[in-house]
């Protein structure tokens, strides 16, 4: 197929809130081969570049400007593969650089309505191998009668790829632009600073910080170092930067978390993963404001509520080489609109 004939003949999709993110998600047979190709479609789809995407169905925000890409797995411990692919709202941009735990939240459901999987009965797990970074992580919905469950929550349980560092840059404690920071990587690059050493709260809404400019330029070049350091390149949603402050709400530390340019509305699924898994190691920045629950999840406060995410650091591990043994949490999905899709013409 051209790219004229998706265009003409439309893609199938299935359009999906995955925890607080949505956007479609497709079979990879649905989609070119080529990843060129491919992205190019996918832009033109999203409505992209645009910062109201209005000619495409993408919600003008890194939130909403998201898609899944689902195919069975040819690996014994997968079922399915879901290649996530993070698309730029008025930047021109497609990029496999990162995952989204949020959209992951419908892979296991899509999986399901798309027969790649079967239900099994009043429960079904599904298998996801995580295209791109190599985790891999096991969703567990109700299927009472054959169909998926979407009121009912999903469980997620993720596992690291054996030997990927959880401190990419081999430091619990970094300096950057002067300012101490915990550089994490469990399933998300994410940087972890004290919102106070920013001269802010770290409770000020979204618009609040985005309409701080000497805030926002520093955290630029914070990202611009952060990049560097762990080894990133020019990924274009890369790290996830998270301000902490102590608890509110009664959780365990409060959020606020730049993405790294608009500023999340809650928090990243995996982002929120790797902080939690920061906040377990010792003399990492921000650990101190934490308080910490003595078992249980870690409850992450972020600016339109929480999420509770399980932890557990492997005790045999170094101290200088820290591992986790299990990370989880809760999250649900929900089927929007089922259909197809009709990209923008290429120019
Ligand atoms: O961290 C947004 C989201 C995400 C990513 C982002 C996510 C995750 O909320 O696993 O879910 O950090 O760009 O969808």
């Amino acid at each position: 197929m051209n790219e004229d004939s998706h265009a003409d003949e439309g893609i199938p999709c299935i359009l999906m809130r995955g925890g607080t993110s949505k956007g479609p998600y497709f079979l990879a047979s649905d989609l070119p081969s080529d990843p060129g190709e491919r992205d190019d479609v996918i832009m033109r789809v999203m409505g992209t570049p645009d910062p109201r995407q209005i000619n495409g169905i993408g919600g003008a925000h890194p939130l909403t400007s998201k898609v899944a890409v689902v195919s069975p797995s040819a690996r014994a411990d997968a079922d399915v593969d879901y290649l996530f692919l993070q698309v730029g709202v008025a930047e021109a941009f497609v990029t496999d650089r990162q995952n989204c735990g949020n959209l992951l939240a419908g892979v296991g459901p899509f999986a399901v309505e798309r027969g790649l999987v079967r239900a099994a009965g009043e429960r079904t797990s599904v298998r996801i191998h995580l295209v791109n970074t190599g985790e891999s992580a096991t969703a567990t919905f109700t299927t009472a009668g054959g169909r998926v469950e979407y009121a009912d929550p999903i469980l997620l349980a993720f596992a690291s790829p054996e030997g990927k560092p959880l401190l990419p840059t081999g430091n619990v404690v970094d300096v950057l632009d002067g300012l101490e920071a915990t550089c994490v990587d469990n399933g998300m690059p994410s940087v972890v600073l004290r919102a106070s050493d920013l001269g802010v709260t770290g409770y000020e809404s979204p618009a609040e910080l985005e309409a701080d400019e000497a805030l926002t330029k520093r955290i630029a070049v914070i990202r611009e170092k952060a990049l560097a350091l762990m080894g990133l390149g020019d990924a274009p949603s890369l790290p996830k930067i998270s301000l902490l402050a102590p608890p509110r709400e009664g959780g365990t530390v409060s959020t606020r978390t730049f993405i790294p340019v608009r500023v999340h509305e809650a928090i990243g699924v995996l982002g929120a993963v790797s902080v939690a898994t920061a906040l377990l190691l010792p003399g990492a920045v921000g650990a101190e404001l934490a308080d910490l629950p003595q078992d249980g999840p870690l409850r992450i406060e972020h600016p339109t509520g929480s999420v509770d995410v399980s932890v557990e650091l492997d005790p045999d591990a170094p101290p200088e080489r820290p591992r986790t043994r299990n990370a989880g949490l809760v999250r649900t999905a929900r089927k929007l609109f089922e259909g197809t899709v009709f990209p923008r013409p290429a120019a």
